[in-house]
């Protein structure tokens, strides 16, 4: 793998391709359709997340953490993967959810509260998102451990932001997948912040630098290019499954946005940077790319734009379409069996909304 500190690049904000030593094979089969088809991921993605986002502004979902800005990282990652590869995300992997096959609807119900879950994970082959920072990865870790002891040859990705670095629980992940070379990737999505919290206060060196305590490949990628991240999760993915164990990527990203609806993150960031990543915006380099190499007509733009407002209108009608459950459904299914203490917190969440509608 690459120098440590290293960024790796294959596309310029500019639109221009780089050709990198290490990772440029990774996406030699990629062709100008390929990268539109990876364009019109990045433009939906973000068209859904923007529709969300809205939704929660007009009260029809109770909270939304939006991806802007982070679209490169996750579709580069998600589209890295085979069908039999499992996903443990956190909580802003919408772009992921997508492209394991999501419907947009299923998306809904955990962020309106209507449920605590909102799809099946054994049908695409993504967990439901992870809100517990950090737990996703020993989950990833186990994972990845029964792929071996199961003989198989599929591999398991697991998602976590900066500030999760400095949860123990991603300590102890790396540990036990790295002692055991544990089919794992752990990606990182560096977006410069946790919450209020920029990344130089959760560590002072690069956060890939971890990855070489537990003596797992580690790069850094410029997170905001999605040939690059594709490239860099191939090799990783490729190791994994060839028995090299774990691979700890850090793309280096920015939350364009708030940390999630509820916050305003004027209070605590400059304009400035905004700013800057706009200019290093993931979407528009590859705009520029394909542009410059005639791979994007009018009519191209025009099917892509109208791809990503119908789905924004799928998100919208399944989000509107979602019933609120019974009130006491949500003691169901917390055991598989019957269990004393969930019954006597039904009975007495039961006695209170008797005295609601009295
Ligand atoms: C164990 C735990 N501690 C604290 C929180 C509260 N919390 C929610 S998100 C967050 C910041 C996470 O930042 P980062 O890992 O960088 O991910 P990002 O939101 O930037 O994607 C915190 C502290 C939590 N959900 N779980
Ligand atoms: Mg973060």
């Amino acid at each position: 793998m690459s120098d440590i500190d290293e960024i790796v690049q294959l596309v310029t904000i500019t639109g221009e391709r780089h050709i990198h030593p290490d990772f440029s094979t990774y996406v030699d089969d990629i062709d100008l359709a390929d990268i539109r088809k990876l364009y019109e991921d990045m433009v939906v993605v973000r068209r859904i997340d923007a529709e969300a986002t809205a939704l929660q502004r007009q009260g029809q979902l109770g909270l939304w953490a939006p991806l802007l800005g982070q679209e490169a990282a996750q579709i580069g990652s998600a589209r890295a993967l085979e069908p039999d590869d499992f996903v443990f995300p956190s909580y802003r992997e919408h772009g992921v959810a997508y492209c394991r096959g999501v419907e947009l609807k299923e998306m809904m119900p955990f962020w309106r509260g209507t449920s605590l879950s909102g799809w099946d994970p054994h049908r695409y082959n993504i967990a439901t998102p992870a809100i517990i920072i950090g737990a996703q990865t020993l989950h990833a870790a186990g994972y990845g451990m029964g792929i071996d002891f199961d003989g198989d040859n599929s591999a398991v990705i697991t998602y976590f932001g900066d500030g999760a670095t400095s949860q123990g629980d991603v300590s102890e992940a790396m540990g036990f997948a790295a002692s055991f070379a544990a089919p794992v990737v752990f990606f990182c999505q560096n977006n410069q912040w946790a919450i209020s919290e920029p990344v130089t206060l959760q560590t002072r060196a690069p956060i890939a630098h971890r990855g070489r305590g537990y003596g797992m490949p580690t790069v850094r990628v410029d997170g905001n290019d999605v040939l690059a991240v594709l490239a860099v999760t191939r090799a990783a993915l490729e190791l994994a499954r060839e028995g090299g164990g774990p691979t700890l990527i850090e793309a280096v990203t920015y939350r364009r946005g708030p940390h999630t609806t509820s916050d305003d993150p004027t209070r605590y960031r400059a304009p400035a940077d905004d700013a800057e990543w706009i200019r290093r915006d993931p979407i528009e380099r590859i705009r520029l790319l394909l542009e410059a190499a005639g791979a994007l007509s009018d009519e191209d733009a025009k099917t892509i734009e109208d791809h990503a407002a119908s789905a924004a209108a799928e998100l919208r009608r399944g989000c509107l379409e979602l019933d609120d459950p019974p009130a006491l459904s949500m003691f169901d299914d917390v055991y598989a069996e019957p269990h004393a203490l969930i019954e006597a917190e039904r009975r007495e969440y039961a006695a209170y909304l008797d005295t609601l509608e009295s």
